[in-house]
């Protein structure tokens, strides 16, 4: 390949082929490596019940959500291809993104029959059909969400085993969130704490975490938070961030993501599709990083009016990595917004975007999605750029897309090679 100049016709071209050949790392999703067993989900009715599209579903159909919850998966399927995809064209974000996984397999994308697409997905062998669905996604690794205290996941890590295509995350929402729930458990399994986090508490969780580490490898820990997390604050929470976890983090030489701004269950009726969004006080952020400065904090934020004073964070802290266009921003209007502000803020020091896929075949649609969100937007800066007297060339956009993607996430995690 050429080191020559681009002419301003051949950069959005240019943009589009090195998106295409670049492999992404997706740094967060709720994806599972095979040998943790079930709760991996993938297949079309997995795809059709998604919780972005049960939201949906109560909108345009009568059907209430005790109705809905008390069907099988099978069932909850056909509601909502019913009333999202036959009686209404699937306009919206998520209704588009099964489509685009329909089509990548060749499946019929629209009728009133799901059969062909059951009868595909149930003859995959899963092993294969996650290598081709990462190819097809444009993704070579994905970093999972690991609950050491889910009962359904913790004893399968006794024999997971390593994957290369799956890193594990160390997740602290019911340590860190729930404390008094689960403290208990902790506690039957050897470890003195008790219920106000005394005594030896501190040393005890971090005697877990460490046991963990162990077992999983995580490339970082993880907790969501509500728009009203605090920091520093008189709560449990707040001393075992600052004496549990934030300790542990330096020992292991890993970052703690903070996913902040989720108001957890506004309605409850709607189970994993009742959570929304908070605007959150981004001082709790300068403390941490500033109070702080030998841990790395990831950190993405779900309220639009916390995007611009978190980049403006990351020009103080360089211990602070921006990441993600999270769940309700994950749509290309506002993902178009946010990048770009980050662009000119932070030039290709953060990590666009993550999939959040709970269900494997997603990564299909998501990335291509952030694909073509991206690539006027970055075509456009190299446009900028050269108009005011910096050309732009194919090893410009194959390093900075390489970073935007890849090494960003590398170097913060420290599994750079
Ligand atoms: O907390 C999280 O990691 C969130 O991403 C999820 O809980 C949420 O339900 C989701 O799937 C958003 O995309
Ligand atoms: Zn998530």
């Amino acid at each position: 390949m050429s080191s020559m100049n681009l002419s301003p016709h051949e950069i959005l071209t240019a943009v589009e082929e090195e998106l295409k050949a670049t492999p992404f790392i997706d740094i967060h999703t709720h994806l599972f490596q095979p040998s943790l067993g079930e709760n991996g989900l993938w297949g079309i009715d997995n795809l059709i019940t998604y919780h972005y599209l049960e939201a949906e579903l109560f909108r345009s159909s009568r059907i209430t959500p005790a109705e809905y919850f008390g069907l099988s998966r099978r069932e909850k399927a056909n509601a909502i291809w019913r009333a999202l995809f036959v009686e209404n064209a699937p306009v919206s974000e998520a209704t588009r993104g099964v489509v685009a996984v329909l089509k990548a397999f060749g499946l019929p994308v629209e009728g009133p029959d799901l059969g062909p697409a059951r009868e595909f997905f149930e003859n995959q062998p899963l092993d294969a059909h996650i290598s081709r669905v990462f190819r097809l996604a444009g993704i070579d690794e994905a970093v999972m969400t690991n609950d050491p205290l889910d009962p359904n996941e913790a004893p399968l890590w006794e024999r997971a085993g390593a994957d290369p295509r799956f890193h594990a995350a160390l997740r602290l929402d019911r340590i860190l969130e729930k404390w008094d729930e689960h403290w208990r458990i902790l506690e039957s399994q050897g470890y003195r704490v008790d219920a106000g986090a005394g005594g030896g508490s501190m040393s005890e969780v971090r005697r877990f975490l460490a046991e963990w580490f162990r077992r999983m490898r995580p490339v970082y820990m993880a907790v969501s938070l509500s728009d009203a997390f605090r920091f520093p604050e008189d709560s449990v929470r707040a001393r075992l961030l600052g004496e549990a976890v934030l300790p542990s983090c330096r020992e292991f030489d890993i970052p703690l993501s903070l996913m902040i701004g989720v108001r957890r269950l506004v309605n409850p009726a709607l189970r994993l599709a009742g959570d929304a969004a908070g605007r959150a006080d981004m001082r709790a952020v300068e403390t941490l990083c500033r109070e702080y400065p030998d841990n790395r904090f990831l950190v993405s934020v779900l309220s639009r009016e916390n995007q611009y004073e978190l980049c403006v964070y990351a020009r103080k802290f360089s211990n602070l990595m921006p990441f993600g266009c999270w769940w309700f921003l994950n749509n290309p209007s506002i993902v178009e917004e946010i990048t770009r502000e980050r662009l000119e803020m932070l030039g290709t020091s953060f990590i666009p975007q993550h999939s959040d896929a709970r269900i494997l075949e997603q990564t299909i649609y998501k990335w291509r999605n952030t694909r073509r969100t991206m690539a006027p937007i970055l075509a456009n800066c190299y446009r900028l750029m050269s108009e005011d007297g910096r050309p732009a060339t194919r090893e410009d956009i194959r390093r900075d897309i390489v970073r935007l993607f890849r090494s960003n996430f590398q170097r913060f995690v420290g599994i750079a090679k």
